[in-house]
């Protein structure tokens, strides 16, 4: 039987009969390229050890009372600095996201290509979902692949984690969360109109949390309750499992329209820490926010019908939102990322909007998005079959 052990390590004669590849095209160089920015951080953040270590040994010795005052701030700032960082990425609801993001945080706006799926030989258009484990790991929902994969980054390997060419256990992957708690991966099985929980330590064990949904996005609270979206009765339901397995309805469920209690074609989901949901509402081109108990939502993003205007998205899907509130949005059919400060009219475009086409500067049909806790920027560029990393340029 495979273990966590085994997985994590990708020892795959180990593991049931499930096929590992390996990349070793020439991505090989790409993938190495760490981020600037790593560098200069570092760099700044010895300095910094330097400084305080210098302060702390010059301040018994110099008692002149206003520059210990002085040294005192300077301290209290920069531990703060370094805590921010740290922590950076603890806060856990659909996503991790950096807290030290600001509203002109900036990315490089050419990409490296992080993993290619080189062995697809027809067009796809699936608008895979993507989770990133402890900042180790991307894990991968491939839809028409039934599988769900595990990439590595800091490895050319990636793993195969739930594989599924046996369909009677997963079809359609639509989105994913790893369950810490219960160290699993909770998928979002379209295929088979259900909510599984795949154990990581043991890949032959899974449940069926919820059965009978036409799941298209999942997202877990701090509580661990689940948020679903369901396209076909057009709302978003919250479960509090194991409990009472009591469910009821967050958002939408007054049938497919754009008013504000209406969604159409509610896709990914993000749970914030005042347990907000937002909903992707593709169809209406928009991201609604629903406060905790709300009857109706609040255009947060869009809502000015499909357009390539900054007022405007087209389908958009994949979701993060960070602690200022602002909401970073793959804008589909666009093919960009947009950013809309909290209230702003307008986004702005993160990366992409460069057209069609599979330069670096450019993505076709971006699915989902998660950034890393050094605040670097994933991206599934759908029709490109790639993930392309945009490192953070500044802050
Ligand atoms: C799953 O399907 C792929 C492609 O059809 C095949 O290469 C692979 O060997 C299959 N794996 C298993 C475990 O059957
Ligand atoms: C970020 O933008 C929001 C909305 O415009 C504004 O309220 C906030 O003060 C801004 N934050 C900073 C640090 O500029
Ligand atoms: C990839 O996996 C192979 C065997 O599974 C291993 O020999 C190799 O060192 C791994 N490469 C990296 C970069 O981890
Ligand atoms: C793994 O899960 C399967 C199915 O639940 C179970 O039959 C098997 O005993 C488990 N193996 C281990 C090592 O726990
Ligand atoms: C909740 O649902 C799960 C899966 O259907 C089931 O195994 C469990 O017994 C249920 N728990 C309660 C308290 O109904
Ligand atoms: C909302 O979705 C759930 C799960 O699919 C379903 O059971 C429920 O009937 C729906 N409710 C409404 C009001 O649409
Ligand atoms: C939301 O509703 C629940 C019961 O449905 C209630 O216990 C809770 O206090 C409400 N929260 C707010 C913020 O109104
Ligand atoms: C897009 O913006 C331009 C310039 O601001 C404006 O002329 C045009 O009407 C806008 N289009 C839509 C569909 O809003
Ligand atoms: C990029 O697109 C061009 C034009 O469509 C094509 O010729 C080329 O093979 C593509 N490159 C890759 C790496 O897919
Ligand atoms: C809209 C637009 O032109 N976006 C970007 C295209 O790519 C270059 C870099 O190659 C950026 O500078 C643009 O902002």
């Amino acid at each position: 039987m495979a273990t966590l052990e085994d997985i994590s390590n990708i020892e795959i004669d180990n593991k049931p009969p499930a096929p590992v590849q390996n990349i070793n095209k020439p991505s090989v160089n790409r993938w190495n390229i760490s981020c600037e920015h790593f560098r200069y951080k570092r760099c700044i953040l010895v300095l910094i050890c330097i400084i305080l270590i210098t302060i702390i040994i010059t301040v018994p010795t110099v008692l002149v009372h206003k520059r210990r005052r002085t040294t005192t701030s300077t301290t209290t700032t920069t531990a703060t600095a370094i805590t921010a960082t740290a922590t950076g990425a603890t806060i856990r609801t659909t996503t991790e996201v950096p807290l030290y993001f600001t509203n002109t945080t900036k990315w490089k706006q050419n990409g490296i290509t992080i993993f290619s799926q080189d062995d697809y030989d027809e067009f796809r258009f699936d608008l895979n979902p993507m989770y990133m484990d402890n900042n180790e790991a991307i894990y991968l929902g491939e839809i028409s692949k039934h599988r769900v994969i595990k990439i590595k980054l800091n490895a050319m390997n990636f793993s195969i984690v739930a594989d599924a060419n046996d369909t009677d256990h997963l079809r359609a992957p639509t989105d994913i969360i790893v369950d810490k708690k219960t160290d699993s991966i909770i998928i979002c099985d379209q295929g088979l109109r259900q909510i599984i929980r795949w154990s990581r330590k043991n890949v032959t064990h899974r449940d069926i949390m919820i059965s009978e949904i036409n799941c298209n996005g999942l997202a877990m609270d701090d509580k661990g309750s689940l948020y679903v979206s369901d396209w076909l009765k057009v709302n978003v339901s919250h479960w509090e499992l194991g409990v009472n397995n009591k469910s009821f309805v967050v958002a939408g469920g007054n049938g497919n329209g754009n008013n504000f209690e209406q969604l159409n074609q509610p896709h990914f989901l993000f749970v914030d820490k005042d347990y907000s949901l937002y909903v992707v509402d593709k169809s209406n081109h928009r991201v609604m926010k629903w406060e905790k108990n709300a009857t109706k939502g609040i255009v947060v993003a869009g809502g000015n019908r499909a357009g390539t205007n900054l007022t405007q998205l087209s389908s958009p899907s994949g979701i993060v939102v960070d602690h200022l509130g602002n909401i970073y949005v793959t804008d589909t059919n666009n093919h960009r990322v947009m950013r809309w400060i909290h209230g702003a009219r307008e986004g702005s475009i993160v990366v992409g909007g460069n057209g069609t086409g599979n330069e670096t500067n450019q993505l076709d049909s971006p699915s989902d998005l998660v950034f890393d806790k050094h605040g670097n920027l994933y991206v599934f560029d759908t029709v490109n079959q790639r993930i392309q990393k945009f490192c953070i340029e500044s802050n």
